[in-house]
C-alpha cells in the first residue's frame, strides 16, 4: 500500500460517528490523487494550498464584508489564515444536517460557492475549494467569530473531525465583540502526501503582492514566525499602481496610468495602461485573480477596442487623413504596458495549460466597457489623448517607411549587380547545391578556385558583418553584405520569408578558428535567427570547421626492405595535436594555420570543402539562441555584464594564441 493510502474503513474508525463515510471517500478520492485537485504534490501544490484557503478570504473581500486578511507562518510548521469577514456560518446546513462550517471543511466542492449566491466569483484555479485542503492536511483548525461567539473545530489525518458536537453544533470555545467576525483556518500539510512541507516566504509574499494589486484596499499581512519578518500589503489604487510599477524604470508618456472600470452585466472589469518612449508592449491579464498568462477573449477585447478609439480620434482630430490607412494594431500599442483584470462567474481556461480564457462575453465586456469609459477620459483629458496618437502616428510612420525601404531594397535585389559578389554554383538544383559565406576576400578567392563549380557558390564577405540587434529593419536592408546574403538565399527576409525559394539544400559558415572569426560567426548567426530562423528550424545552417594544424610524420617502417614513408594529416583542434605527440610518432613538421588563407587551394578542398571528407556541424537553435544572446550582451545597455564578457573573451583569446 502506498504510504497515503490508509482505507476508508480504517479512517472512518477514527472518527466519532459512522455515518461520516461517504465523506470520508471523498477526502480519500482527494488523496488517493492529489495531483488532480492541487496540480501536484510538489512545492507548487503545497503553496497551492494556502491559495485556495486564501481564495476563500479574498471571495469575502469581493462579495464587500471584508477589507482584512492575515497570514502567519507558525514555528511548529503550520500555517494561520485569518480573515475578518462575516465568518463561515456555523448553523445547521439544511441537506448536509450538520454544521454548515464542517460541511465546507470536510464536503468536497461545497466550497465557498455552496448556500446563497452571495458569492458572484470564485477565485481557486481550480476552484477545488477547503475540503481538499483539509484532505491533504495532518491537522486543521477552523475558529469562526460570529455574534460574539467564538466557535472551534477540528480535523486530523486529513479531513476527520475531532471535535465532538455540542447540541449537534460545532462548540463555543470563548467569547468576542459582536463586530469582530471572520474566519480563522490553521492547518498542517501531510508531510506523507508532500515532496516538501516547508512553505517558502518569497513564494508567499510574491503571491501578496499581486494579491494586494489586484483587489484594491485589501490589507494582507504576512507574518514569519520562524524569522520574526512581517510585511503589509495593501494598494488602495490597484492595477492603477501596479502599471505604475511596472513602468517605474520607463521614460513615460504621461505622469500618471490610466484607470478604468465598470461593469458589463454581471462582469466587472478594470483595465490599467501606461505609455512609455519604448518600443512593443507588456499586457498582463486577469481573471478572478488567476493570470491567465495566454491572455485569451479578455485581452483580444481591449485590443479591439484600443484600436477602435484610437482610429476614430485620429480620425476626428484630423491625425490621419482621408487618404491615410487606419492605424494597426502594434502601432497603437507601442510602448504600452497594461493591465486588464476582469471578475467573471464561470470562467473557461483553455488550451493545454488552461491559461488562455475563452469565454466570449468576456471580450464584449471588455471591449464595451473600455471603450466608453476610456472616451469619456480622453475627452477630459485631451492633451493625453494628443499625446497618445502622436506616439501612435509615428509608430505607423516607421512602419510605413520601413515598408517601403523594405520593397525597395527587395525590389532592387533582383537586379543582377547585388549578386555580383556571389560565386553562383551552375547547377540550378537547390538539393544538391550549397553556398559558403566566407570571411574575406582572400580567402573567399581560395574557395572559388578550390571548390566544385557545379554544387559549391561561394559568397565572401568583407570584413565584419553589421550588429543586427538594436537595428530597424530598413537600416539592415541598407547593409551590403546582408543585400547580398538575401540575393543569394533567394528567400526573402523578415515577413516575406518564404524557405521553399531556398536556391541551396546548405548554408555553410566558414570563418577562421579565431577570436574574429567567432565573432562573425555569431553575428551570422543572430541574424539568421531574427530574420530568417526557419533556416535555423529547418537545419539548412552549418559551421564548417577547418583545421588548424597539418602535420607530417614520418610512416612507421613495415619489414625490412621498406622505406619510411612521408605522410601528412590535418588536426582540428588542440586535443587533436595533443594526442598525436602522445602517439610518439616522429613529427617532420607542423604547421598551424591562422587562417583560411594560408592554406591553398588543394589543401583547402581535402580538409573543408570535399564533402567526403569535410567536418561540418549544423547550427542548432540552441546555438542560435546563445549566439544572440552573446550579440545582445555586446549591445545591450548594461555596461558591467558586457565589460565582463569582453575581458573574459579576451582570457580566451589569449590562450588560443599559445
Ligand atoms: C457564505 C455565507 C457567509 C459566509 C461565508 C460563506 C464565508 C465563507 C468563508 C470561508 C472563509 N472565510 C469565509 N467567510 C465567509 C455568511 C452568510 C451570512 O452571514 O449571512
Amino acid at each position: 500500500m502506498a504510504k497515503n493510502e490508509t482505507t476508508v474503513a480504517a479512517r472512518a474508525a477514527q472518527a466519532y460517528d459512522g455515518s461520516e463515510i461517504v465523506v470520508l471517500k471523498g477526502l480519500e478520492a482527494v488523496r488517493k490523487r492529489p495531483g488532480m485537485y492541487i496540480g501536484s504534490t510538489g512545492s507548487r501544490g503545497l503553496h497551492h494550498l494556502i491559495w485556495e484557503i486564501l481564495d476563500n478570504g479574498i471571495d469575502e473581500h469581493l462579495a464587500g464584508f471584508c477589507n482584512e486578511i492575515e497570514l502567519s507562518l507558525l514555528k511548529d510548521g503550520g500555517i494561520m489564515i485569518t480573515d475578518h469577514g462575516r465568518g463561515v456560518p456555523v448553523d445547521i446546513h439544511p441537506t448536509e444536517h450538520i454544521p454548515t462550517v464542517r460541511v465546507v471543511y470536510t464536503i468536497l466542492h461545497a466550497g465557498g460557492k455552496f448556500g446563497n449566491s452571495a458569492y458572484k466569483v470564485s477565485g481557486g484555479l481550480h476552484g477545488v475549494g477547503a475540503s481538499v485542503v483539509n484532505a491533504l492536511s495532518s491537522k486543521m483548525i477552523v475558529e469562526v467569530r460570529r455574534d460574539g461567539h467564538i466557535y472551534h473545530d477540528e480535523y486530523q489525518n486529513g479531513g476527520i473531525p475531532v471535535t465532538g458536537l455540542v447540541g449537534g453544533m460545532v462548540p463555543v470555545v470563548g467569547k468576542c465583540a459582536k463586530s469582530d467576525t471572520g474566519t480563522r483556518v490553521t492547518f498542517y500539510p501531510d508531510a506523507s502526501i508532500f515532496d516538501t512541507v516547508e512553505f517558502k516566504p518569497e513564494i508567499i509574499v510574491k503571491k501578496l503582492k499581486e494579491t494586494a494589486y489586484l483587489n484594491k484596499g485589501l490589507k494582507l499581512t504576512f507574518t514569519d514566525q520562524n524569522t520574526g519578518f512581517s510585511q503589509v500589503f495593501c494598494e488602495n489604487e490597484g492595477i492603477k499602481s501596479f502599471v505604475a510599477y511596472l513602468s517605474r524604470e520607463e521614460n513615460v508618456l504621461h505622469p500618471t496610468p490610466i484607470y478604468i472600470e465598470g461593469t458589463s452585466g454581471n462582469i466587472e472589469v478594470e483595465v490599467a495602461f501606461q505609455y512609455n518612449s519604448g518600443y512593443g508592449e507588456q499586457i498582463n491579464s486577469y481573471c478572478n485573480c488567476i493570470n491567465v498568462v495566454d491572455g485569451g477573449t479578455l485581452v483580444t477585447g481591449f485590443k479591439s477596442g484600443l484600436t477602435r478609439v484610437m482610429n476614430q480620434y485620429a480620425r476626428d482630430l484630423g491625425v490621419l487623413k482621408d487618404k491615410d490607412e487606419n492605424f494597426d494594431g502594434r502601432d497603437v500599442r507601442n510602448g504600452i504596458i497594461a493591465i486588464i483584470s476582469i471578475k467573471h462567474p464561470d470562467p473557461q481556461f483553455e488550451g493545454q495549460t488552461k491559461t488562455k480564457l475563452g469565454n466570449n462575453d468576456a471580450k464584449t465586456a471588455v471591449e464595451d466597457v473600455f471603450v466608453s469609459e476610456v472616451t469619456r477620459y480622453f475627452d477630459k483629458n485631451v492633451e493625453v489623448l494628443k499625446a497618445l496618437l502622436d506616439n501612435s502616428l509615428k509608430s505607423y510612420n516607421a512602419r510605413k517607411a520601413s515598408d517601403k525601404a523594405r520593397n525597395a531594397v527587395l525590389k532592387q535585389l533582383n537586379d543582377t549587380d547585388t549578386k555580383s559578389k556571389l560565386a553562383a554554383c551552375t547547377s540550378k538544383h537547390p538539393e544538391e547545391c550549397e553556398v559558403y559565406i566566407v570571411e574575406g576576400d582572400s580567402a573567399g578567392g581560395t574557395v572559388k578556385t578550390a571548390r566544385n563549380r557545379r554544387t559549391q557558390a561561394v559568397l565572401p564577405l568583407r570584413g565584419k558583418i553589421l550588429n543586427v540587434e538594436k537595428t530597424p529593419l530598413e537600416k539592415i536592408l541598407l547593409n551590403n553584405e546582408i543585400k547580398s546574403m538575401i540575393a543569394a538565399f533567394g528567400c526573402g527576409i523578415a515577413e516575406e520569408f518564404d524557405i521553399n525559394k531556398l536556391r541551396y539544400d546548405k548554408i555553410i559558415i566558414l570563418t577562421d578558428a579565431d577570436v574574429d572569426g567567432a565573432h562573425i560567426s555569431t553575428l551570422l548567426l543572430t541574424f539568421f535567427y531574427r530574420y530568417m530562423p526557419e533556416l535555423i528550424y529547418e537545419g539548412k545552417v552549418y559551421r564548417g570547421l577547418p583545421p588548424l594544424y597539418r602535420v607530417e610524420y614520418e610512416s612507421a617502417a613495415t619489414g625490412k626492405s621498406a622505406k619510411k614513408k612521408k605522410i601528412s594529416e590535418y588536426l582540428f583542434n588542440d586535443a587533436a595535436l595533443e594526442k598525436f605527440r602522445a602517439s610518439g610518432r616522429k613529427i617532420i613538421s607542423l604547421q598551424r594555420y591562422k587562417g583560411l588563407g594560408e592554406m591553398d587551394a588543394n589543401q583547402l578542398w581535402e580538409t573543408t570543402l570535399d564533402p567526403d571528407q569535410r567536418v561540418l556541424a549544423r547550427v542548432t537553435i540552441s546555438d542560435a539562441v546563445e549566439a544572440d544572446e552573446v550579440t545582445s550582451l555586446l549591445m545591450g545597455s548594461n555596461v558591467p555584464p558586457r565589460r565582463e564578457f569582453i575581458m573574459s573573451e579576451a582570457k580566451n583569446a589569449n590562450l588560443d594564441i599559445t
